[in-house]
Parts: C-alpha cells; sequence; structure tokens
C-alpha cells in the first residue's frame, strides 16, 4: 500500500509566510501574497507546499506561539484568504501541509489563561508544579531550548510551568486525554476544511517522564540535560498511533505527515515512519544538521564531507526497508544550505547550490525546498546584535554577555548560524525590496538580491532555479529515483558525493565534486558512454565543441552539464 504512496514521489516546497510575499504594504509576508505568486512554485513542479504557522498569535516565535488554532493572524489575513490560498493551490494540482504546533500553545492562548487558576478545570492542561527549596527553585533544573531555564514562575498561583521553549511558549501536558482530545478535533477541523496533511512541531517532544527528573548537569552548564526525559518520552508512539486512529484513517492515503524530531534517532524514526505501525509518513531529523556544533549551535565548527556522506547514508539504509526520509538541507531554523554546506562566493555560488541540489535530490526519499533555497538565496549580513530579530538568537546574545562574553565573540557564530539567516524576505527581483514589500520589510531584504532574484533565474536557463526544475522532472518521470535502492561509494573522499541508486535495469550513478578545484576518483567500471541525463556545467561550457558530454533529451531541456 505504501509503495504507492503519493507522497513519495513528491516535492515539498516551504513557504515561511513572513518573508514569502506582502500584498498589503505592511512590511510582512501575509496569503494573498503566497496565492498571487503560486505560478513560481507550480513553475518549478513542486507537488506539495509546507505553510509555516499562520494562526493567530503573538508573534514572540514568529507563529509558533499559538494562541487561537482556527483562525488566522490578522498580520496574514484572515480565513477567506486562507480558503482563496488553498482553493488556489489545488487548482494548480498542488497540495496544502499545515504546521501544527502542539507541543505547546502561546501563554496568550485561552486555555492557558484558565489554567492559570489552580481551581479551573484547564489547570491540568499545562504542566504546573510547586518551586523547590533546596538548590535548584525550579521543578527540575532543565533548560530551555531558548536559553534560561524551562520553567517560569506565575506568582497568581505561586507556582512554575513547565516552557521548553520560550515563556511565551507554555508546554500542553498530553499526558491529559481532555488536551489529545482538543488537539485531535482541531486537526479533524484542518482537514474538513480541506487541508492536506500537517508538519508536526517537536512532536517527539510531547510526551515527558511524568516523575520529572533532574537532568544530568554537563561541564559548566548552567541547566542540566533534561532531553532523556522528553525527547521520544515513554508515550509518544502510543500517543501518534491515538492521533492517527481519531484523525487520520478517516481519511485513509489522502493526507501527509511529518514529524519535526529533534534528538530523534535511525531506530525511532524507523519505529515513527514503519507504515504497519500507522504513526507518520516521514520525520525530519536533525543529525546532519548538528555535525558543525560545537559547544552549541552557535558554536560552529569545520564540517568533513565524510561525516556528512556517513550520516546521509546511515539514515539511507536504516530506513531502506520500512519508513521513509524526508531529504533537507534547510529551513526556518537553519542557515541557508549554499552558505553552510557549500561556496556563496559569487565565483561558485550557483554551481556550489546545483551540486548541493543534485546530491539531496537523488536521495531515496521525499525532498524538502525552503523558499529561496530554488534560488541559491545566500546567508545575509548581520552587523550588531541589533540586526538580529530571532529570540532564539537574541537570547542566546543576552546570556552569553551576561557571561562575561565580548560581543565580537558571540557574534560570529550568531552571523554564521541564527534563524534569521533563512528569514530575509524572499528576493522576486532586483528592485525596491526585491519586489517583497512596497513597505518597509520586517527584516532588511539581503543586498544581493539585485543578481540574486526570482526573475532574473526563470531567465536564465542555466540558473539554481532551472536545475531544482530539472531534479524534480527528473523525480517524476524516472522511476528509480523514487523507488530505487541506495549505495553510497567513496566514502572517505572529502571531495566527492557519489552514490548509485538502483531499480529494475536502471542504474543511476550520481556524482558531484563539492570543491572549487578539479577532482579525480576511481569508479565503478562500465559507465563510459552511458545516457548524461543531468548535468550542472555552465551552460556555455556545456555548449562547447569540446564539452566531454553528448546532451541527452533530459539534459538538452536542462541546460546543463555535470
Ligand atoms: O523547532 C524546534 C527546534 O528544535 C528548533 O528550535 C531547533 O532546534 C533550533 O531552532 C535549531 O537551532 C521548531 C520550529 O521549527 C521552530 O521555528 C520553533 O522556534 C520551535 O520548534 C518552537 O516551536
Amino acid at each position: 500500500r505504501h509503495e504507492d504512496a503519493w507522497w513519495k514521489s513528491s516535492v515539498v516546497y516551504q513557504v515561511y509566510p513572513r518573508s514569502f510575499a506582502d500584498s498589503d504594504g505592511d512590511g510582512v509576508g501575509d496569503l494573498d501574497g503566497i496565492t498571487a505568486h503560486l505560478d513560481h512554485l507550480a513553475g518549478l513542479g513542486v507537488d506539495v507546499i509546507w505553510l509555516s504557522p499562520v494562526y493567530r498569535s503573538p508573534q514572540n516565535d514568529n507563529g509558533y506561539d499559538i494562541s487561537d488554532y482556527q483562525d488566522i493572524d490578522p498580520v496574514f489575513g484572515d480565513l477567506a484568504a486562507f480558503d482563496r490560498l488553498l482553493a488556489a493551490v489545488h487548482a494548480h494540482g498542488m497540495r496544502l501541509v499545515m504546521d501544527l504546533v502542539v507541543n505547546h500553545t502561546s501563554d496568550e492562548h485561552p486555555w492557558f489563561q484558565e489554567s492559570r487558576d489552580p481551581a479551573s478545570p484547564r489547570r491540568d492542561w499545562y504542566w504546573w508544579r510547586r518551586g523547590r527549596t533546596d538548590g535548584c527553585r525550579e521543578p527540575t533544573n532543565w533548560g530551555s531550548f531558548f536559553s534560561g531555564s524551562a520553567w517560569a514562575y506565575d506568582s497568581a498561583s505561586d507556582a512554575y510551568y513547565l516552557h521548553l521553549f520560550a515563556p511565551g511558549q507554555p508546554d500542553l501536558n498530553w499526558e491529559n486525554p481532555e488536551v489529545r482530545q482538543a488537539v485531535y478535533a482541531m486537526m479533524r477541523w484542518w482537514l474538513a476544511r480541506g487541508v492536506d496533511g500537517f508538519r508536526m512541531d517537536v512532536i517527539n517532544l510531547i510526551s515527558k517522564d511524568p516523575g520529572l527528573p533532574d537532568g544530568e548537569r554537563h561541564g559548566d552548564r548552567p541547566y542540566g540535560d533534561g532531553s532523556p526525559y522528553y525527547v521520544c518520552g515513554p508515550r509518544v508512539h502510543d500517543y501518534l498511533q491515538e492521533m492517527h486512529r481519531e484523525v487520520f484513517a478517516r481519511h485513509p492515503g489522502r493526507v501527509l505527515t511529518v514529524g519535526e524530531m529533534p534528538g530523534v534517532t535511525v531506530e525511532q524514526a524507523a519505529l515513527f515512519t514503519d507504515p504497519a505501525r500507522a504513526e507518520l509518513d516521514m520525520v525530519f531529523q536533525f543529525e546532519h544538521v548538528g555535525l558543525d556544533h560545537g559547544r552549541d549551535k552557535f558554536d560552529p565548527g569545520p564540517l568533513r564531507l565524510s561525516d556528512l556522506k556517513n550520516s546521509l547514508a546511515r539514515w539511507q539504509s536504516g530506513l531502506a526497508e520500512t519508513g521513509w526520509n524526508s531529504l533537507y538541507w534547510n529551513n526556518h531554523d537553519q542557515p541557508r544550505a549554499v552558505s553552510r554546506f557549500g561556496d556563496d562566493s559569487p565565483a561558485h555560488r550557483e554551481r556550489s547550490a546545483k551540486a548541493l541540489a543534485t546530491v539531496l535530490h537523488l536521495h531515496r526519499g521525499t525532498p524538502y525546498i525552503y523558499q529561496g533555497e530554488e534560488l541559491g538565496m545566500t546567508n545575509a549580513p548581520f552587523a550588531t546584535a541589533d540586526d538580529f530579530s530571532d529570540i532564539e538568537s537574541l537570547n542566546h546574545y543576552a546570556q552569553a554577555i551576561a557571561g562575561g562574553a565580548a560581543p565580537e565573540d558571540v557574534l560570529p557564530g550568531m552571523r554564521a548560524m541564527g534563524r534569521d539567516n533563512a528569514r530575509t524576505p524572499m528576493q522576486w527581483n532586483a528592485g525596491a525590496n526585491a519586489g517583497f514589500t512596497e513597505g518597509v520589510p520586517w527584516l532588511p531584504v539581503n543586498p544581493n538580491h539585485t543578481t540574486i532574484n526570482a526573475e532574473s533565474a526563470r531567465a536564465r536557463p542555466d540558473s539554481v532555479y532551472h536545475h531544482y526544475r530539472a531534479l524534480i522532472e527528473l523525480r517524476h518521470t524516472e522511476p528509480a529515483v523514487v523507488h530505487g535502492d541506495f549505495t553510497m561509494l567513496l566514502p572517505d573522499d572529502e571531495r566527492i558525493y557519489a552514490y548509485l541508486r538502483r531499480y529494475g535495469t536502471t542504474e543511476l550513478l550520481v556524482l558531484a565534486n563539492l570543491t572549487g578545484e578539479p577532482a579525480e576518483a576511481e569508479l565503478p567500471a562500465g559507465w563510459e558512454g552511458t545516457e548524461l541525463v543531468l548535468g550542472n556545467m555552465a551552460y556555455e561550457d556545456s555548449q562547447r565543441e569540446d564539452s566531454p558530454y553528448s546532451p541527452s533529451p533530459y539534459s538538452r531541456s536542462r541546460y546543463g552539464h555535470t
């Protein structure tokens, strides 16, 4: 049944609505702005749009702090605008997947406001505990993902509440069946409205060890590591199987579900994505986007290609028989792919971006494109702390400076790894504010939009955009891309990413030189004179008389050659 699941041959495009397209001039992207730019996505050939949150929210974490799950925040429009977008997406033959953020709500959600009263029936909808008197005052010594303690004190009831993220994001108590049923009802409401699935925010954190033990202290870190007690917690599979029964079983084969799972292992992902267990279709894992972390993400170190290949190959083999991989280089939480994994210098940026795209998209799994990645958009220049907007970065900066660090020691890590890199406005053209808004953009547009923008990319046959279009077309036309097995080649080579895909009588050899210099390597015999289906050489080079490649029907329509 899952062999032919529609999402196995799909490509998903993530829209971060705040930064995609502004239709009303307030400097913030909105739903009608997305509707007005669907031709860009349809032209790329993507099948699904994953829409980051547009629900009513105080926007402390850019919409990942929800105060009303069944209404649209006025900054993005209203439910009528949402219905217009959904109808237009379906009219283009695409599907729309919503971002489900149910590990926590906003502290402005009525559920939380009621829960602050110990006598309220909703008291137990969140994690409330008395403080302690010995040493650590908070109920556990856990740290938050966004710096500081994972507990906030509420004087109204002289108690603390748990928030793994910001204090404005109190964790829901999934132990409580009323919480779970309220979430499932809301999910059914959106499916009844016609959406086609959910990306589930940190869904592997929803089950906590109810004993709430202290975490181990590591080195000089101010807080204990609570992750063993909430990452893939004791009842997470029970909850997801119940969710499947209560929500998805009513829409067999229609919806796509992808769980965002910080800290998930291959073994656990095989359970989450095993169709026989009826939990999720796929997960976002974080191993490859953690390889360059030093003490933490803001202390980035060198990344060896052999480590990256080893990690991705392990996930390919781990989910080869049962389960399914998602494939991504970046999203709204990660730096721009070509800046982090490639070379974003003007001389190499486009070929680097195309090589990275080729490597990722021809793996076995469902590829995710983050808005602007198809243009080879880069990290942005952030001079001082004032240039950053993201709560994760600003809290990290404040904590580091309070701990005695100097700004010049903290800023480089934020410039390289901060989430704002992915959140500068989509670059539509070379004009004012890159065509993103007629107003003042909420976050400055990257100055390089004069050369990196959708309008010029669509006009140039050898652009990153057309390379992504070619990769998506190949996935839609060559069964080996979707169903083929995977064999990593040259695992220890630090310059070349090479692998094989085989399906029936078809073999695909994928080769990418991820350096700026020529590279040679021993390859399996028998590939001489075979057909080049997709390359990555600049158009001019590929048209040279002495070009080493015979253009195939594919490459002719793609203008690119390796
Ligand atoms: O991200 C979860 C998460 O783990 C991220 O905080 C990630 O670890 C970090 O940003 C990488 O450095 C999800 C959403 O994608 C993110 O935007 C939200 O801030 C977070 O959950 C809380 O909802």
